[in-house]
Parts: C-alpha cells; structure tokens; sequence
C-alpha cells in the first residue's frame, strides 16, 4: 500500500445558528473562496484541507453542520468523533451569541470529553451592523473556557488563524501526548514511526463509547 500523504489525520466540526456563516468559513478556509449567496446546508457537509504544522502534515477534515433546528439529531450524532470544536456566531446577529451556551451545553452533552474547543465571531467586516462587541465575545470565551477569535469570511481575515489554532490544540493534546506515551511504554507507533489518531471513535484517550 503506499504511504499515505499525510502524518495524521484530525476532524474538526463547524456548529453554530444557521446563517452565521459556518459554510463560508469553510470555503474560505479550504477553496480560498466567497460566495455572498446564503445556501443553508442541509444535515452534513465535509471538506478537507491538509496543513503543516511542526513539520508534520495534518489532514484536517472539517465537517460543516447545519443550523437548522429540524437537522439537529442528524447534526448531533457527529459530536463524538470530533477532535475540535469551532463554536461560531455572527457579530451582527445578538441571537446567534446568545445561543452559544445552548451549543455549549450541546457539546457538553454529545461530544467526547476533553474536546478542544474555539468561540468565534463572524462577520467581523460588517461593522456599521456590529451587535455584539469583541469584549463580549472574549468575556463570554472565558467564561465557557475556551479559546476567542474574530473572524471574517467575506474579507478573509482571522480564518486562517482560527482553524490553524485549534488543529495545534487538538495536535497537542491528542498526538503530542500520545507519542510522548508510545516513547514511555518503547514506542508503540506505527512502522513508519508515526502515530495516527484517525479513529476518534474508538480511541480511548477521546473518552467516548462508554
Ligand atoms: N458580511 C459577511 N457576510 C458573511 C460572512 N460569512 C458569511 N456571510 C454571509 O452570511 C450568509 C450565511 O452564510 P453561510 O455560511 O451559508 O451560513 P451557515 O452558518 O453555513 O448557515 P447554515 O448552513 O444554515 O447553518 C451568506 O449570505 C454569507 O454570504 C462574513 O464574514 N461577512
Ligand atoms: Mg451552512
């Protein structure tokens, strides 16, 4: 079999109200491109994009939810396998922040424990339509633990920064520790001398399945 082209592989998921702009973060981040037309995702979507950190190259697989209410059991069942979380909502739209801790509370309840997670704010190019103030969205970060960023889609700004945080985090936490582990037990990696967290699933180290 040839070698894959990638050393490990991580899954992220977008959740968030519908319309704060979830899609167009991840045609963004993954196509480098814009649409201003709102097509509202229906149940799942999935793209991929593989970045290089530390020079490692992570397959990221970033599974795009919709917002919808009526997609929600659908939506839900994905929690588990994600290793990172990107918890979005629009800096024009107060109601989107404002559902934050029920999608909080969501993840809470559904994904695995330990799950690395990002609060962020879209839209950030829309000023003269701001509702919801940086500070708040910091404030509001702190308070569910987690990490803060603006972001804009539509001016490409903030986009790369945000999901290239959370793949570290969840690098961090999930390979980092682990090889540090398979080194303590005398290498327990693959042949290739890599470990690989593709499984989420049935890992142990996410806490799930129980
Ligand atoms: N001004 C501005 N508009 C944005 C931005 N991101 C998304 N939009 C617009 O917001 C609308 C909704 O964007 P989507 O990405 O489809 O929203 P979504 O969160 O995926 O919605 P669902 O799939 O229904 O959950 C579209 O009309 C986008 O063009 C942004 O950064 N700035
Ligand atoms: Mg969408």
């Amino acid at each position: 079999m040839p070698p894959p082209h990638y050393d490990f592989l991580i899954k992220l998921l977008l959740i968030g109200d519908s319309g704060v702009g979830k899609s167009c973060l991840l045609l963004r981040f993954c196509d480098d491109a814009w649409t201003p037309s709102f097509i509202t995702t229906i149940g799942i979507d999935f793209k991929i994009r593989t970045i290089e950190l530390d020079g490692k190259r992570i397959k990221l697989q970033i599974w795009d939810t919709a917002g919808q209410e009526r997609f929600r059991t659908i939506t839900t069942a994905y929690y588990r396998g994600a290793m990172g979380i990107l918890l979005v909502y629009d800096v024009t739209d107060e109601r989107s922040y404002n559902s934050i801790r029920t999608w909080h509370a969501n993840i809470e309840q559904h994904a695995s424990e330990g799950v690395n997670k990002i609060l962020i704010g879209n839209k950030s190019d829309w000023t003269d339509k701001r509702a919801v103030t940086e500070t708040q969205g910091r404030e509001l970060a702190d308070e569910l633990g987690m990490k803060f960023m603006e972001t804009s889609a539509k001016a490409n700004d903030g986009v790369e920064e945000a999901f290239f945080t959370l793949a570290r985090d969840c690098k961090t936490r999930l390979i980092d520790s682990q090889a540090d582990s398979a080194v303590s037990v005398g290498g327990a990696s693959n042949a290739d001398g890599s470990v690989k967290v593709n499984q989420p699933a049935t890992s142990t180290s996410m806490g799930c399945c129980s």
